[in-house]
This record gives C-alpha cells, structure tokens and sequence, in this order.
C-alpha cells in the first residue's frame, strides 16, 4: 500500500487554502485494486484465472505482485472453465477475470456452465462507466453487463464503492459456495479501482467470510423415510453423481455403499469415486440395472436427460415418457430439486456428508445385503460385457480405432491413478467414459451436464495449476478445436498435461461428404490434420501416433518427462457414431431427401 501525506486522497476534498506548515504524520492510504486483492487473499483465495486489459490490466499486475497466481489465457471462454473447474476441485469458488462487455462475455459462457453444473464460481469483470453506459452514450466496450449476467448466474453483485468492495466480494463468495453451489458474478466498474481511502479504515470494511457453506442437517424422519424404503428393496440401486464427488465425503460415501452392500452406478464425473473395479460397480450392467432396479438412491445426481429424466424405456417404462416403476430416493442439497422429473418418495434434504453419515448411522448393524438374486444377476451381466470389452480392446487394427487407441490410456490411467483425466468429444468422449477406469475420487473432469465442448484446455490448465498432478487429456478433433490455442498457455506456464487428440478427420467420423460436390460437408476437418504440429509452434512436444505402440512410447513419455506434450492419435475416420451414444436425441428429418 502506497504512504501518501493526508488529503491525497483522490476521494476527500481538497483544502480551500493551504494550512499552515504544521509537520503531518504520513498515512497509509489504499485503493479498490488493492482492496479487491485483499479480499481475496483474506477468504483463502490464492489463484485467480483471467485475461487482461482497460480496465483490469493493473489488477492482473497487482495481483501477481502480491503473490496470488495470475493464471493469464488467450481466450476468457477458456479462464472462465478453468475457474469453474477450480472450484469443483477445491469447494472455493474459481475465480475468473475480465474486461467489460467483450471479455465479459466470453466469460460468461463459463458462468452459466457453472451454474448449470453447479460449480462454485465468480466472474469478475471490470465495466465501463455507469452514467454513460445507463444513458447508452457510447463507453468504450458499453454494456450493461449486470443484468446480462443475472439469468445465468446463481446471483449478481456491483460495487460502486471502494468501501463495499469487502461486502461485495464476501457475498459474492457466499452465494458461490452456500446451498447449491453455482456462478456468480461481480461487477467492479472501472472507476470503482482508482478510489482511494486510508488503509486502516479500508481493512476494516473487508469481510473474512465464517463458514461460507454452512452444513445442512437432514432432518431425522426424512433419513428414516428413506432407510425404511431402502430396507424394503428387493433390487436396490445407488446412482452417485458429481455432487457426491464435489461434496469430498469418500470414506462416507464408501462406507454407505460397502455397508449396504447395494450396487452402485457412478455417473461421469463420479467416476473413482469408489474404484471402477469395486466388486459393487454396476456400470458395466447399467443398461440392465436401470429397467431392474425397484428402489434407487440418487447422491448428489439430478434426474435429468443424462439419466433419461428418471422415466422411459431406460428405467422399464413402456413409451419413452413412461414411468418404469422404480422408487427414489434422492440426497441433495437442493429443496427444490425433488419432483422435478418423477416423483420423489423419499427426499433427503442436506449436505451430502451430513445425510450420508445420518444414514449410515441409521442403518445399524442389522442391515441386511439386497438378495443375492439381484447381485448375482447383475454379476452375470457385468462378467459378459467385461468380456465381451476385453475381446474388443485386445484388438491391435490399423488404422487405430477409438477401441484400441483407449486401451493405451487405459493401461496408462491405471498405472498412473493420481493423474486427472479430461475428456470431450463425443464418440472420443463416450468411449472413454466406458473404457478408461479411474480410481480415485475427482480425477474425472468433463464435458459435465450440457455436454459441452471448449471445456478441454481450460481445464487442463486448472487441473495442473490446482492439484500439481499430470494431466492427460483425451480429446475428439473438433473438441479440441474449440479451445486448442490455449496449448500455448500451457506451455508458458509449463504444465503437465499430455493432450491426445483422437483424430478422425471430424466430428463424429471423416466420411461425410456435400452431396452438391461444391464444399467440405459440415462435419468434415482437413484430412489427415498434424494437430501435434501446434504444440510445438510454442516449445511442446508433438507426436503423431499412427499405432498403438507409438501412443504408448509417447503417452510414458510425457508422463515421464512432465513435458506439455500432443499426441496427433491417427484414429479410423469411419470408426465414429453420429453423436457417439446420444444418436437418439438428434432429431429425425421428417422431409425425406
Ligand atoms: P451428475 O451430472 O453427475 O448426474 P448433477 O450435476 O446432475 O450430477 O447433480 C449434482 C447434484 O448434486 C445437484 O442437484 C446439486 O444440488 C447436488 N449437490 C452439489 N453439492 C452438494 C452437496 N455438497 N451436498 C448435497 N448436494 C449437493
Ligand atoms: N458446440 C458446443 C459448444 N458444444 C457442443 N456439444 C456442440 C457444439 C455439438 N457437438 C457435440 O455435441 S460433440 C461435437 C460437437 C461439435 C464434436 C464431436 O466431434 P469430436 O469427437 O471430433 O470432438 P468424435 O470423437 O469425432 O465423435
Ligand atoms: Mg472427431
């Protein structure tokens, strides 16, 4: 903080006359910039992920200055995912930086991506000048970005004072964290960081937030509404969601499924949270658990589309709208989240370690294990297509396929369980899913809840950034596309990431073509692109795998090295399915050509 002689201060007036000579103690003055940072630092904050510019850039210097990471990137889309990862790895909030309307746009994008997974985040971003943008006079990069931001995050602050700068950044990181955790945004206006006022009053608005995610006790009877109906299951299933795995309650959660010795499905980013090899996982039978299943106890998993809302001829309904007959139980820490695709019999309402504890300690010493019918049947199903898989991936064809390219990162995932695993796509994405066992918890972070792509580098980035581990990233061609540049960024800072883009010549599969003859088809990349050619335009290591010995030279390479690294993997371009497992959801051209 800057020491300055009293009335300095660009805020206090100025004295009509001057005073006379009489000797002045110096005060410490600060500033919003310097406020804004003490903020931070003083709730925990130590990383900030953004991309400079008016009216930011000295805050990103600042910041730096005072020993927070400054995590810089070339597109804010990319620092806005980072962010959002960030905080689904650590319970903070991620916190994303940008310039107004441009910037801030491009960030938003990962907001509402927060907010829809229900990642604590907040997007700060600078903003031109109030007056001029509320009279839409024409401000450099105008716009009212508050209540552009408001429908897409899970709440929205402004600060127009450098004196509510602490208030502003705790209730930000309140509403980031507490509940349902979601995107915030805060809106700093240019003006708000040249404000300067003396330091010790300026210390004294700051806010150290006291238990920003208060605990939510589930209440007794709902626990045991839900055990009672739990208990009375003849073919129980548990559906464990990424809410599970944001709530890092593993030994609970663990010892609630081994206790009740029911089968388990985990969904994409609960993937570790037990073993995929635990004698319980169901996902290998998932297409017979769901039609089977009489009692399902959903943890921290949303019935929507990627469970098929709960209904349909996945769960054993007979139209594709009906209900299959099954029974929920569902923990979350929503209120309003029960009912909101089938009916809820039990709801348990609370933080996840606090209702998965209530009902482990409910379930006492009798408890006893689903008949053996059920695992037993389960057992069989599993055991065939654990089969049936090995069979496929033993295959060693040339050109690879998405199969035997993904044993490589399977074999290299299990030898490596620490490593975080990022994965976009859609057949590159939904064969990982299915082929690459994790072993630990939140070691899996993907396209999540909207299936989006672009997640790919940002969350490398924070990956590496957050846990120091290595980062492999299993990319489809045009996933990777979306946020590619951001190879360099991974470079400058010198991460460990090992990117595989499986390349296929497009999205979906290589073959399409315009039927006029005149363009590419839309679904069409350059042929045999040299996608590991980039990475070394900024000092990385680039290989083209054309087999399966060449992914794996390359992949134990990386790992070993700790080099930022792109393996081109030469997949078959036929081998894809339109929309990998999600064919069904594209809608049927009803004019025939
Ligand atoms: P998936 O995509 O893995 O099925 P979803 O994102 O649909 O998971 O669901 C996550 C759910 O977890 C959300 O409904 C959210 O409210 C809930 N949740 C997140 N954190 C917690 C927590 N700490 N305690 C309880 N529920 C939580
Ligand atoms: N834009 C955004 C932001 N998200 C999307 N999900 C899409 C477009 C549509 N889309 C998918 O759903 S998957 C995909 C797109 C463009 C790319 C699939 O191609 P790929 O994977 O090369 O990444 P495969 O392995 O070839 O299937
Ligand atoms: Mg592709």
């Amino acid at each position: 903080m800057a020491t300055v002689t009293p009335h300095a201060s660009t805020n206090a007036p100025a004295p009509a006359t001057p005073q006379a000579a009489a000797p002045v103690q110096p005060v410490e003055t600060t500033d919003g910039f310097h406020l804004v940072i003490e903020a931070l630092k003083l709730n925990g904050i130590d990383t900030v992920f953004g991309l400079p510019g008016i009216p930011i850039t000295d805050l990103t210097r600042m910041l730096q200055a005072e020993g927070l990471r400054m995590i810089s990137f070339r597109h804010e889309q990319s620092a806005g995912y980072a962010a959002s990862i960030a905080g689904y790895l650590t319970q903070k909030p991620g916190i994303c930086l940008t310039v107004s309307a441009p910037g801030f746009l491009n960030g938003l994008t990962a907001l509402a991506h927060a907010t829809t997974n229900c990642f604590p985040m907040i997007l700060i971003s600078g903003s031109s000048e109030r007056e001029i943008v509320d009279l839409q006079q024409g401000d450099y990069e105008e716009m009212d970005q508050l209540a552009i931001a408001k429908p897409v995050a899970k709440a929205a602050f402004r600060v127009l004072n450098a004196e509510d700068i602490g208030v502003g950044i705790a209730r930000a990181i309140r509403a980031a964290v507490s509940g349902r955790p979601g995107g915030v945004y805060l809106d700093l206006p240019a003006k708000l960081f040249a404000q300067t006022m003396d330091a010790a009053t300026g210390r004294s608005t700051l806010i150290q937030v006291v238990d920003p995610a208060p605990k939510q006790i589930p209440a007794a009877d709902a626990v045991a509404r839900a055990l009672d109906l739990l208990r009375g299951a003849k073919k129980p299933l548990i559906v464990l969601g990424k809410g599970a795995a944001y709530a890092q309650c593993d030994a609970d959660i663990r010892q609630l499924v081994e206790k009740t010795g029911i089968p388990y499905l985990a969904m994409s980013m609960a993937k570790g949270l037990l073993p995929d090899t635990h004698p319980q996982a169901a996902g290998a039978a998932r297409s017979f658990v769901l039609p089977e299943a009489d009692v399902v106890l959903l943890i921290g998993a949303r019935l929507n589309w990627l469970l098929s809302h709960g209904k349909g001829k996945t769960w054993g309904g007979k139209g594709h709208k009906d209900w299959g007959g099954q029974k929920f139980i569902q923990v979350d820490i929503s209120p309003q989240e029960a009912d909101s695709n089938v009916r809820i019999d039990a709801p348990v309402v609370g933080d996840i370690g606090s209702c998965v504890s209530a009902m482990r300690s409910g379930i006492g010493s009798g408890w006893r294990k689903p008949p053996a019918e059920w695992t037993d049947a389960i057992n069989e199903r599993k055991g065939k297509n654990v089969a049936k898989m090995a069979e496929t991936l033993a295959k060693d064809p040339s050109p690879m396929t998405f199969h035997s390219a993904l044993n490589v990162v399977r074999d290299i995932v299990k030898a490596n369980p620490e490593a975080m695993l990022v994965n976009e796509g859609a057949n590159a994405l939904d064969f990982t899913r299915s082929i690459v066992d994790m072993y630990k918890p939140r070691k899996r972070i993907d396209v999540g809840t909207w299936g989006i792509m672009g997640i790919g580098m940002g969350y490398c980035v924070a990956a590496a950034v957050i846990t120091g581990q290595q980062v492999i990233a299993v990319e489809g061609d045009s996933a990777f596309g979306f946020s590619g540049m951001e190879v360099e960024t991974i470079c400058r800072y010198g991460l460990p990431v090992c990117i595989v883009v499986m390349n296929n010549n497009g999205v979906y599969r290589g073959t399409d073509v315009d039927p006029t003859g005149r363009d590419p088809a839309p679904t069409v990349f350059v042929k045999n692109a040299r996608y590991d050619r980039i990475i070394e335009a900024f000092g990385g290591v680039g290989v083209n795998a054309a087999t399966t010995t060449e992914l794996r030279r390359a992949m134990e390479e990386a790992i070993r090295t700790r080099k930022p690294t792109l393996i081109n993997a030469v997949i078959d371009e036929t081998a894809g399915t339109e929309s990998g497992r999600i064919t069904s959801l594209n809608p049927a051209a009803r004019k025939k050509a």
